[in-house]
């Protein structure tokens, strides 16, 4: 993933807030109908960056959905995901966030999409929250990781929903977060997968021993 920490593009550290096409934000996409992405400098409005001088509210003028599109990932490989969430009110902001294999098209839809994971988050403008989790297979195709405003505190579909240092990957989410972030367990179809990849393994080693001799 690139630009998870939304610090890109750099803006003067004036606290403010920026909406700006998504064309200009590496990385990152959104749903909006504008096309418009928010990104916080540190402190504006009280709020600090939870990691460097900027973070993304997801409901920059409307409810909207950020997400980026990781290719590049092989099958059956463990990789794990982090994020940091918090609400801009009293009453808790709440976001979905969801990896999804994209299946062999590596496009969202036709029928071939598989949710590797989600989660719904509810967090108010107390504190920042850090989540992390790990044990996550990987399907060989690209994978969509999306942040998706499910409601804003303020009940405003232009405010809410600030988010931070996102990464997704082998090696990412293993060392737990802050504040006891919810980590995730294989499924049993996960578990599945798992030891059929290990017994493939072994039994490749059992071929190549029974050739040598
Ligand atoms: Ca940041
Ligand atoms: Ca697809």
């Amino acid at each position: 993933m690139v630009n998870g920490g939304f610090e890109l593009p750099s803006f003067a550290p004036i606290p403010n807030y920026h909406q700006i096409a998504q064309a200009t934000v590496p990385g990152w996409h959104t749903t909006a109908s504008d096309g418009l992405i928010e990104i916080w400098n540190n402190g504006f409005g009280g709020f600090a960056s939870y990691e460097g001088t900027q973070h993304a509210e997801i409901n920059a003028t409307q409810m909207g959905t950020l997400y980026q599109d990781v290719p590049g990932i092989p099958a059956g490989v463990l990789v794990g995901f982090q994020f940091a969430h918090r609400g801009r009110y009293p009453v808790a902001d709440v976001m979905q966030f969801t990896l999804t294999d994209l299946g062999p098209d590596n496009l969202p839809g036709g029928g071939d999409d598989t949710v590797l994971y989600t989660q719904t988050v509810s967090d108010s403008n107390s504190a920042w929250k850090f989540y992390t989790g790990t044990g996550i297979v990987t399907l060989g195709h690209t994978v969509r990781f999306t942040f998706a405003s499910v409601s804003s505190g303020g009940g405003v579909p232009a405010g809410g929903n600030f988010i931070d240092a996102a990464d997704f990957g082998f090696g990412v989410g293993g060392g737990g977060g802050g504040g006891g972030a919810p980590t995730s367990v294989p499924t049993l179809s996960e578990w599945g997968m798992i030891l059929l990849s290990t017994l493939l393994a072994f039994g490749a080693f059992l071929g190549l021993r029974r050739r040598r001799h």
